[in-house]
């Protein structure tokens, strides 16, 4: 599972600029680490403008881990931490530590907290570690000798911040197979002479590489593009449409227009004529795909087609039928994009059947509502290793149009190491 990671930093006018530079050189599997605002300095500096930094990566490997192949791994954790033991923490008690101490709950000894202060600050200063650490690592890679390499141990120090980002994910939640992938992955890369931000930073670039770069709806392609979003009841479906659709009419001027095939509730659809009418955009109620392509004929010039649909649970195999029909009934004409909208505060077990039930359905990107709702993102990073899903939108209130960003990587994984 080691890979090859090329990483490196672009400058544009804008952010978007910047990205658009690593997309072209690195191609698009690019994946942003961090960006900075550069702000101007100098004398002249109330006429210049900043500059976007830009910190992208990519590996040359595949972002999807297939689930079966991660209970391998989680085996071969133990193999590789043996190679990493130190004379004063034995593998044996190091890999008991890392569970025995969550299930004794001994997680708040006051030591504990301590790291815990020094890791929030670190991930507030995480741009200029990540800075450091490319020029170091830079120096170090040529430095090492192969052989070198595979005697590879990791100092005491570095063994205990390791066990305490992986009480820490735990403790937000990601799976434990994935955390044992991620810090594994990131023990193969470590040294005697690894420095805890050295850790910190490979950590952190091994898990915005695996969440991959975010993928929002597509406007430059051809119009007019119909938009579904599908998913479980009340995870915030029709809410969701709301705030994009609004970003796309008020923020870009975009022509948008709405269909609700959401006819199994009495008044659903009156929830959504309340927005097309506040953004005075077109709105049809679709009974069947023949519906829904001739509603969709009635507004072809238009860039975005919302479509809203009934929200069903994933054991409901009649609904999920008829879902399945309207959406390979749509004209191949048309180009579409699927949504599937999940809580960030469903359980990872229903998470993990209602990704593949919409897998049948069709592939789609992933938005996570109700990040306001919980403290644990860890079910973010479950469900996209899980089904490779990209990300693309995350919300966290109920307002409309307010509570929604573009997927915000950087952000999340900074929570699940334990930032703020
Ligand atoms: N706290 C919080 N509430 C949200 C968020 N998004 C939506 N909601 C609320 O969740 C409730 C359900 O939202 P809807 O948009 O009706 O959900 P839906 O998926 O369309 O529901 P159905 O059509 O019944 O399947 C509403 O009260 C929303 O205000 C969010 O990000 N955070
Ligand atoms: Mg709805």
């Amino acid at each position: 599972m080691t890979s090859k990671m090329t990483i490196n930093k672009y400058q544009g006018k804008t952010k978007e600029e910047a990205i658009e530079k690593a997309k072209q050189e690195l191609g698009e599997g690019a994946v942003v680490m961090n960006v900075k605002e550069i702000k101007p300095t100098g004398m002249f500096k109330a006429w210049k403008s900043s500059v976007f930094e830009v910190t992208a990566a990519r590996e040359e490997k595949e972002n999807f881990v297939d689930p079966r192949q991660v209970a391998d791994l989680t085996a071969k954790t133990v193999k590789t931490l043996n190679l990493a033991a130190d004379e004063n923490i034995s593998p044996k008690e190091f890999l008991n530590d890392r569970t025995s101490d969550i299930l004794s709950g001994h997680l708040t000894n006051a030591p504990e907290l301590h790291a815990k202060d020094g890791l929030e600050k670190r991930l507030e200063n995480l741009s200029n570690i990540l800075e450091k650490q490319l020029s170091v690592e830079e120096s170090r890679q040529k430095e090492v000798k192969e052989e070198e390499k595979e005697r590879q141990v990791v100092n005491p120090e570095g063994l205990q911040f390791i066990k305490m980002l992986y009480r820490t994910l735990l403790e937000n939640e990601v799976n434990e197979k994935y955390v044992n992938q991620i810090l594994d992955e990131a023990e193969k890369v470590m040294h005697s002479g690894s420095s805890v931000d050295a850790i910190l930073s490979n950590v952190y670039q091994k898990m915005i590489l695996k969440l991959g770069q975010p993928d929002t709806i597509c406007v430059s392609g051809k119009k007019p593009r119909i938009i579904f979003f599908v998913g479980p009841t009340g995870v915030g479906k029709t809410t969701t449409i709301a705030k994009i659709a609004s970003k796309y009419k008020l923020e870009m001027g975009m022509k948008i227009a709405f269909l609700t095939a959401d006819t199994y509730r009495i008044a659903a659809t009156e929830q959504l004529r309340v927005y097309a009418n506040i953004l005075d955009a077109p709105m049809s109620i679709i009974y069947s795909a023949e519906e829904m392509n001739a509603a969709i004929e009635r507004v072809s010039e238009y860039d975005l087609i919302f479509v809203d649909t009934a929200g069903f649970s994933h054991k409901n195999d009649e609904q999920c039928n008829d879902m399945k029909k309207m959406l390979a009934g749509l004209d191949a004409a048309y180009e579409r994009e699927v949504y599937l909208v999940v809580s960030a505060t469903t359980k990872y077990k229903d998470l993990l059947e209602i990704a593949d039930r919409y897998k049948e359905i069709a592939d789609y990107k992933l938005i996570f509502t109700k990040l306001d709702e919980t403290e644990a993102y860890g079910n973010i990073y479950n469900i996209k290793m899980y089904s490779g899903a990209p990300l693309s939108y995350m919300t966290n209130g109920q307002n409309v149009p307010d509570d929604i960003e573009e997927f915000n990587t950087q952000k999340i994984v900074k929570q699940l190491l334990g930032g703020r």
